[in-house]
């Protein structure tokens, strides 16, 4: 995993170390390292923001003549890496809950925000098993009220975890569903309500006003962003525009146990400010591992 973007790195660390820096070499590295993470899914912006960061320690390197270029480059990576991935923070969803629960009573509500088939409904399942491995109580909220078989497909993976499901009827208010999750998960003692949403397509304004509704109406503790690590550039861009109409807490990235190639992690982080906390690694229950910031980091940049 992350293969590529590990390599984007330390090219540019060991082009530097190796060349007698005439200008000529110095922009070769520096556009090669951003092909190279735009190869591996990095978006344009951050792909440039990161070669700007290259392009400044490389110049300031050629100054200091008895520092070592290759290490000023990856001190600075690693610096402006670690400051986006710290700004982001991280996020314990369990220890949320239990804390929501002390305090309140619960429930902890959860709202999955993204598109179509990036993973949202396998990715509430697995969350759902993840609290209950936990000793936490869930329930489940069919918010997709639009696709024709959401509702089924998510009744069907909380069957199997013993899971209840508040539903109403295809093309009910997905608010309203919310909300009765809600009050069901208050009166039954429910520790975590997770709700499910539709997806269509991100340029859907429609999308964003009802999922903007949810959130008023809903008020939850937490909005998950959940994107599909395959599509790369483009979870990213359905990053930026959830964050920027409805808003979002944290990201899922599904999909990581494909080729996957990085980039898209970098790049939510880098550009939304928001953290990935979990990897979906497969279409079992049990494959959802936490994000491990230092573990991404130091295999990126070999820490
Ligand atoms: N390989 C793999 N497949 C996944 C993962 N998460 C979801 N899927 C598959 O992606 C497809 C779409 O998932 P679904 O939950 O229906 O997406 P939704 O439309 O966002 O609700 C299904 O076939 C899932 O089994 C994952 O982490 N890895
Ligand atoms: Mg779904």
């Amino acid at each position: 995993m992350f293969d590529r973007l590990k390599q984007a790195f330390s090219a540019v660390t060991s082009a530097v170390k190796e060349k007698q820096l005439s200008d000529k070499d110095l922009d070769d590295v520096v556009f090669n390292f951003q092909l190279a993470l735009i190869e591996s899914d990095v978006a344009q912006s951050v792909a440039e923001a990161l070669t700007a960061e290259v392009q400044k320690s490389v110049a300031g390197s050629k100054v200091d003549r008895s520092a070592d270029p290759s290490e000023v480059v990856g001190e600075r990576l690693t610096t402006v890496l670690q400051a986006a991935f710290s700004k982001a923070g991280s996020v314990d969803l369990v220890a949320n809950v239990r804390e929501k629960v002390k305090k309140t009573g619960g429930p902890y509500v959860v709202l999955f925000l993204g598109i179509n088939g990036t993973g949202k409904t396998t990715t509430v399942a697995k969350v759902a098993s993840f609290m209950q491995k936990r000793g936490l109580s869930v329930a489940a909220a069919a918010g997709d009220t639009h696709r024709p078989g959401a509702i089924e497909q998510l009744t069907e993976h909380a069957g199997r975890l013993s899971v209840k499901v508040v539903s109403q009827r295809y093309g009910a208010d997905p608010a309203a569903v919310g909300r009765d999750g809600v009050l069901y998960a208050k009166a039954h003692h429910v520790d975590c309500l997770l709700i499910d949403t539709a997806g269509r397509m991100q340029t859907n304004q429609n999308l964003m006003e009802e999922m903007a509704k949810i959130v008023r109406v809903v008020k939850p503790d937490f909005r998950v962003f959940v994107a599909d690590a395959l599509t790369g550039n483009d979870a990213v861009s359905q990053a930026e525009l959830f964050n920027q109409h409805v808003g979002f807490d944290g990201a899922i990235l599904t999909k990581a146990d494909a080729d996957v190639r990085g980039g898209a992690a970098l790049s939510i982080v880098y550009s939304t400010g928001k953290p990935v906390i979990f990897l979906g690694m497969g279409q079992g229950y049990d494959d959802l591992v936490p994000f491990d910031t230092q573990k991404f980091l130091g295999s990126l940049l070999e820490l």
